[in-house]
């Protein structure tokens, strides 16, 4: 655990669960101030925090505002996150830059992940990975999920990589980078808005049980120096076609209006959330809050 310092910032909760050694769950922010509409970000992230204690875990939602890292938001920290025009999407690479600037961020997948792993938390909860783009051999545009979670010691449940990706290439770089998958309950990679993306994967676990084995076994075979990414479909996918539909409007429009770089993902899902009348809000709020209870899970059950 780091120490206390100006720039990083724990909640009491969090803090003496650390020192306690007691079940907490990581949680990023990205979703929250990037990822889903106003009012019901909020909403959301305090109903996730709520689904975590439910399951007997600590919540450490993770984000950096006015230039402090936060471990664990209060109430407030939370309404800022949601609610702020000024809060930035940081990854990994952006941190240092957010903190010596004073300014404030959301931590994607990437960043949060590390700083969870800085503050001693190796279980978290996101609801979808990002991952390669659809056109990357083009664009180049591959997430610095994957390479993140490459040097990371940490169990991420997601309900796999968000469906506007490409699925496919996405699975070869997991591969590549040595982090493992396991499905839960299933032997299909889940497809985020869907329960299955059509990609089979070799690993399929039954029970909490079975992951705190694994979990175990990582620190014994030392292969615990990348992360381990437990799939967890959602039970009540988006409507397959109008999924369809969507998201090839959502890649044309980004196309025709030029979106690059770290504005993909929020406008591809923005597009989602308007063009289906709630149906992909309700199914991501839905991945989230299965993903948190799951994580909770499975950090009461991992050896300590
Ligand atoms: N999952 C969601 N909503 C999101 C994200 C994931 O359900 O908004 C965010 C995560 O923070 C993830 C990021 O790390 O999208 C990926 O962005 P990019 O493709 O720019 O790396
Ligand atoms: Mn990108």
């Amino acid at each position: 655990m780091i120490e206390a310092s100006s720039t990083i910032h724990y909640s009491e909760e969090v803090r003496e669960g650390l020192i306690a050694g007691k079940p907490i769950v990581a949680l990023e922010s990205t979703i929250i101030s990037h990822g889903l509409p106003r009012p019901q970000n909020l909403v959301v992230a305090r109903e996730v925090e709520a689904i975590v204690r439910q399951h007997g875990a600590i919540p450490a939602t993770i984000a950096v505002l006015d230039g402090v890292v936060h471990i664990g938001l209060s109430e407030t920290d939370l309404e800022a996150v949601a609610n702020r025009d000024d809060i930035a999407k940081a990854s990994g690479r952006d941190l240092a830059i957010v903190v010596a600037t004073g300014t404030s961020a959301a931590t994607t997948v990437a960043a949060t992940a590390h700083l969870a792993v800085l503050a001693g938390i190796s279980i978290f909860a996101t609801g979808g990975l990002g991952g390669v783009h659809r056109g990357a051999s083009e664009s180049f545009d591959e997430s610095a999920d994957l390479t993140a979670l490459s040097i990371l010691d940490i169990t991420v449940i997601c309900a796999g990589v968000k469906s506007i990706l490409d699925v496919g290439a996405t699975l070869e770089r997991l591969e590549t980078l040595g982090i493992a998958v396991v499905g839960y309950k299933t032997a299909s990679f889940p497809g985020f808005y869907l329960t299955d993306s059509g990609f089979t994967i070799e690993h399929r676990v039954e029970s909490v049980a079975e992951i705190a084995a694994i979990l175990q076994a990582r620190a014994m075979v030392d292969t615990n120096h990348a992360a381990l990414i437990v799939a967890n479909p959602v039970i009540d996918e988006m409507d397959r076609s109008s999924h369809e539909k969507i998201l090839a409007s959502g890649l044309a429009l980004a196309k025709e209006n030029g979106i690059t770089g770290k504005a993909v993902t929020p406008f591809l899902l923005e597009h989602f959330h308007a063009k289906s009348l709630g149906e992909s809000l309700r199914v991501n709020i839905d991945i989230i809050k299965a993903n948190a209870a799951l994580a909770a899970d499975i950090a009461v059950a991992k050896k300590r």
